[in-house]
């Protein structure tokens, strides 16, 4: 390997040499056993085996690596895992076309993905910790974390309206449901009344909420979707009873301060009340069923604003007067108490629906100082003042709210009370493909878990998928169904949905900390060692469910001790997506640039480079092929300078006292150093530390150049110079590391130490020269922001020196020159002749 030609010739070979020789040397092994303090989980979230791993896997684990080898260089004991998310339709989907079982169907792509993909990118995973959650090593535990739930009362079994996806044939979880849509099929998504197996996941609500104060290491955004998601709202709920029974419907509301605004009161289809009208009635019967049929995003739109009237009357709790009941799409079953009090003066959809159906409206909240009192167009939603209500009226809205609901509290009618949009989790799903639910039913119907020492319930080796659609075969497979329930004797069926595959990546970051363990999930003490992750690095189009999933899995299982924290992600870094020109990637649109290829023409450590490089990984960027050539030309500069350089042994730190161009070259090097640490560990900012390599590259051709810097100074600088390069670029670091310096791997290696307060106080001074009329007389010290106040005032107080040349002169005027950044450069003082 110590022949460098040109590089381009040459990377696809050096690229390969190196992936063997750190497979052979064992170079990215993880020491799971007591890891220092500095210890560092890095993960990206792990890719679905759909056989080809794209750009974006290509982003997220550029940033991962590059993380992982930082805090290997630091010194850190770091784990930095691969798995597959393996559970899924698509894998079932392809077995039915092409008549193969899923099981063999994944394990073709997960080669595929690994040694012919993810491998040649040169990621430092330790494939030893690699995990498949189709396996059952891996979902025996799965099913074991759903007995551990269970036996903590988080599993209960609901008939319930649930969403339905008429392409892939399955229940949704809301989470799965976008815009109303199946997260995968895209389906329009309907609603049936079925049973499933669901997690309380509300139980977390307010933990989960809460918990989003201390992510301090989450972007705005990622906090701002589980906000979102989770869907706190503060306000009352408020009773109205039934005119002519003796029952009550509870109303949610967040503006208790409009109760003197309500013309009627509106209870979603699905809640029970309605039920026993529309028994009674055919038209609401009617109504009930096309509205069941709408998505809930429907329901919600223009079209969910109709509506039919009850037949009867609920009584206002503070008025008494009666008010008319309707049914309504737009209130939602799932919400709140599936029921509202309607005040269309300051609620625009209850306005609309007012309108659709006839109903008064009230004005009961003015703007303040505002004396009008009759509806207009649009509703008022703001708060305001109160008016048109009884004693209350000329309240702010702030104090109604508190005023109204006190007095609806001490008449037992109302209560303050906080609601979470977030819904319990469905896990249910009636397809093949996933864990079995470790449940059996005896002969009378009820429900037994699976004792935890008959996991795994496994999949059947040969599956018929030729059945009844909406159903698992699992149904259709007698020797899968039969069960048996210790004590008694009577024939039980086992369960036959499997779990949601949300529920393999809610919890496998704990396995990767003791993937092999056949005992147990993983042992108390590794997560005790290694749990929060330190950086999570992934796409945010799962902020709103593996991310839901996952923190609640860590709140449950922190409450049962097997966690040592309640948050499990550290540091979020949410990237941004890959697209060409304007459009997402993909396969099925015939615009995806593959890895490989792109590997094939650059090497991967251009590729790399390139994808980091130009534009924070945040935001969502185009796909510009000239770009990674550009970083091919790069790395040919890198090459060709250390071609000519000398060879040099592994210095441990930079040759002490040094001066002039030497310790300018070693303290420009430590600063650019300290720059690419802070660029990624504190200020997430990838595409500057690759910028830092571009100006620390010119720097060093330009010493080069000059020959002015010591031997040994300059060996430390390139030295250093491929550690920094090596994060993101690891091929070509170590080949010419290997080549040039080093009889072990770069990446056995530390990173330079430096005096970091040093560098500090140096970033916080800059030398500012000064000249007496064109002549050089000395050097100033001051602040990079001072003013030209500032160094005129320096200037007239320095002593000594610069002193000497202006004393009893008269100063023209002052100069001053400075730098592109706006630091000071010069000080031209031009003296009166
Ligand atoms: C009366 C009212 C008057 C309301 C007003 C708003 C403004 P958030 O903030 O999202 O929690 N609501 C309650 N339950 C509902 C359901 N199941 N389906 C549809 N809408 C429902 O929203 C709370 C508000 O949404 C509640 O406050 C209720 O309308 C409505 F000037 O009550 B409000």
């Amino acid at each position: 390997m110590s022949d460098i030609g040109k590089y381009h010739d040459q990377v696809g070979r050096i690229e390969a040499d190196l992936q063997a020789a750190w497979k052979a040397e064992g170079v990215d092994k993880t020491n799971l056993e007591s890891p220092n303090a500095q210890r560092c989980y890095v993960l990206g979230m792990f890719p679905y085996p759909s056989g080809n791993a794209h750009l974006g896997h290509m982003l997220v684990y550029s940033i991962s690596d590059a993380l992982a080898r930082l805090a290997r260089f630091q010194g850190a004991s770091v784990v930095h895992p691969l798995g597959w998310d393996a559970f899924g339709l698509p894998a079932e989907n392809a077995a039915i076309k092409n008549n193969i079982h899923p099981a063999l169907w994944t394990e073709q792509n997960i080669s595929r993905m690994r040694d012919e993909q993810l491998r040649r990118a040169g990621f430092s995973f330790d494939l030893d910790l690699e995990l498949n959650t189709s396996s059952p090593d891996y979902y025996r535990w799965t099913q074991w974390l759903f007995l551990k739930l269970y036996e903590h009362g988080q599993v209960y079994r609901s008939k319930s309206w649930v969403n339905w996806d008429p392409v892939d044939e399955t229940v949704l979880a809301n989470e799965q449901v976008i815009d109303g849509r199946g997260w995968r099929s895209g389906a329009p998504i309907e609603r049936r009344l079925m049973e499933q197996w669901c997690f309380r996941v509300t139980d977390f609500a307010e933990d989960l909420w809460n918990g989003l104060d201390n992510l301090t290491g989450w972007s705005e955004r990622a906090i701002a979707a589980q906000r979102n998601w989770i869907g706190r709202s503060e306000g009352a709920d408020i009773d109205f009873a039934l005119a002519d029974a003796d029952q009550r419907i509870t109303v949610f509301t967040t503006r208790p301060d409009t109760l003197f605004g309500v013309t009627s009161v509106t209870l979603a289809p699905e809640h029970p009340l309605t039920g026993s009208i529309a028994a009674k009635d055919a038209s609401v019967a009617a109504y009930v069923e096309s509205a069941l049929k709408l998505s809930e995003v429907d329901r919600q739109a223009g079209s969910g604003k109709t509506g039919v009237f009850a037949g009867c009357y609920a009584v206002h709790p503070i008025t008494s007067q009666q008010v008319p009941i309707y049914v309504s799409a737009y209130v939602l079953g799932g919400y709140g108490s599936g029921a509202i009090m309607n005040v269309p003066a300051h609620d625009q959809r209850d306005m609309d629906f007012a309108r659709a159906v006839n109903l008064p409206l009230r004005t009961v909240v003015a703007a303040p100082g505002d004396a009008q009192e009759e509806p207009s167009a649009l509703a008022f939603e703001d708060d305001g003042v109160l008016v048109n209500s009884a004693e209350f009226s000329g309240l702010t809205s702030k104090d109604a709210r508190k005023q109204i609901v006190e007095v609806l509290e001490t008449r037992n009618l109302g209560r303050k009370v906080v609601r979470y949009r977030l819904r319990d989790w469905s896990v249910s799903r009636q397809r093949f493909w996933g864990a079995p639910i470790p449940m059996v039913r005896d002969a009378d119907g009820d429900w037994h878990p699976v004792p935890e020492s008959d996991l795994p319930v496994t999949l059947p080796a040969e599956v018929n998928f030729g059945v009844a659609k909406g159903r698992s075969p699992l149904a259709q497979d007698p020797a899968f169904l039969r069960a048996e329930i210790a004590g008694d004797p009577r024939p039980a069926t086992r369960e036959t949905d499997t779990m949601d595959t949300f529920m393999c990546s809610a919890w496998y970051a704990w396995r990767f900390l003791d993937p092999k363990n056949a005992q147990c999930a993983w042992r108390a003490s590794r997560a005790e060692q290694w749990m929060p992750i330190n950086y999570y690095v992934g796409g945010l189009e799962h902020a709103n469910q593996h991310l839901i999933y996952f923190r609640y899995m860590a709140h449950f299982l922190h409450s049962i001790g097997l966690t040592p924290t309640k948050e499990p992600v550290t540091q979020f870094l949410d990237n941004g997506m890959i697209r060409l020109g304007g459009h997402k990637m993909s396969k099925s649109r015939g615009n995806a640039v593959t890895p490989d290829e792109m590997i094939d023409k650059y090497g991967a450590d251009a590729l790399r480079l390139y994808i980091l490089s130009d534009a924070p990984f945040e935001r969502d960027r185009d796909w510009d092929e000239s770009g990674l050539e550009a970083k091919q030309r790069f790395l040919s500069r890198i090459f060709t300078l250390y071609q000519n350089t000398e060879t040099w042994a592994a210095l441990q730190s930079a040759p002490s006292d040094l001066e002039g161009p030497s310790k300018a070259l070693v303290d420009a090097i430590h600063a650019e150093a300290a720059n690419i640490e802070s660029s990624l560990q504190q200020r997430r900012s990838f595409h500057t530390a690759v910028a830092t390599l571009h100006s620390t590259l010119n720097t060093l051709i330009e010493a080069s150049r000059t020959n002015e810097v010591q031997k040994a100074a300059f060996a430390y600088c390139l030295q250093t110079y491929l550690k920094m390069l090596g994060l993101f670029a690891p091929h070509i670091a170590d080949f010419l590391w290997r080549a040039k310096f080093g009889s072990q791997s770069l990446f056995k290696e530390r990173w330079p130490f430096f005096d970091r307060s040093a560098l500090a106080r140096a970033a916080e001074t800059v030398h500012v020269a000064v000249q007496v009329d064109g002549k050089r007389r000395g050097e100033l010290e001051c602040s990079p922001a001072a003013s030209d106040d500032d160094l005129r005032g320096i200037l007239a107080a320095a002593e000594e020196g610069i002193a000497r040349y202006l004393a009893d002169m008269a100063i023209d005027r002052v100069i001053i020159v400075r730098d592109k950044h706006g630091r000071p450069k010069l000080l031209n003082v031009v003296l009166k002749d």
